[in-house]
């Protein structure tokens, strides 16, 4: 495989589709910072907190309930891999957040296991953000962030919470995980935002 692919969708792809310093991989490498947490689905809960502190909860048959989309998208980890055309289905974060009274600025992704990732509200809606259940039309594997993980592909793929549990919402940014440790605050890979500073 070379820097040309067919991707999935027979289109064909090229460089110009990797943002800089990014390769290709066929594969799905598995990039977790602790160990793989697992949750039964008749346990998982997805919790949205607002900036007043109101809490707007979900459980797996709500999850269920609600309008899922098909999601095809590449993907950017800051260690350099991307992988393009990748496939999901998952609840958009639009329709997740419809009810949800906020005027917040910021929200910080939590996970199972302890992760978390900051992200600006303004990047979760308009259909850029979902929480997402498959993956190439499987339950999505319990190493790549199921029984449902963030998807927000427009950003490197740290600020896609595996195992997501909740959202809390906040008029003031606080940093994540990777955030805290030298990682860009925003991290857009088109303007190789890896580190703080960049
Ligand atoms: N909860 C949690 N989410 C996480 C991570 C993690 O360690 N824990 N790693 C992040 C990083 S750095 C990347 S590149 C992607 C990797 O997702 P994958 O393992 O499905 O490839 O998940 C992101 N989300
Ligand atoms: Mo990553």
């Amino acid at each position: 495989m070379g820097i040309v692919s067919e991707g999935f969708g027979g289109r064909r792809r090229s460089r110009a589709d990797l943002p800089p310093g990014q390769y290709l991989t066929q594969d799905f490498p598995v990039l977790s910072a602790g160990p793989t947490p697992h949750i039964r689905t008749e346990h998982w809960e997805f919790v949205v907190t607002s900036e007043s502190g109101e809490r707007y909860r979900w459980d797996w048959a709500g999850l269920m309930g609600l309008p899922a989309e098909e999601i095809t998208k590449d993907i950017h980890c800051v260690t350099r891999w991307s992988k393009l055309e990748t496939s999901w289905k998952g609840v958009s974060l639009d329709t997740l957040l419809a009810d949800v009274e906020t005027a917040a600025d910021f929200a910080m992704a939590h996970s199972y296991g302890g992760y978390t990732t900051n992200l600006p509200m303004e990047d979760l809606l308009d259909g850029q953000a979902w929480i997402a259940y498959e993956y190439d039309g499987e339950p999505v594997d319990p190493e790549h962030g199921g029984p449902a993980r963030l998807l927000v592909p427009h950003l490197y793929f740290w600020k896609s919470a595996k195992w997501v549990r909740g959202l809390v919402l906040s008029d003031s940014e606080d940093l994540g995980f990777w955030e805290t440790a030298g990682y860009h605050e925003y991290g857009d890979p088109w303007k190789e935002q890896r580190y703080a500073g960049d």
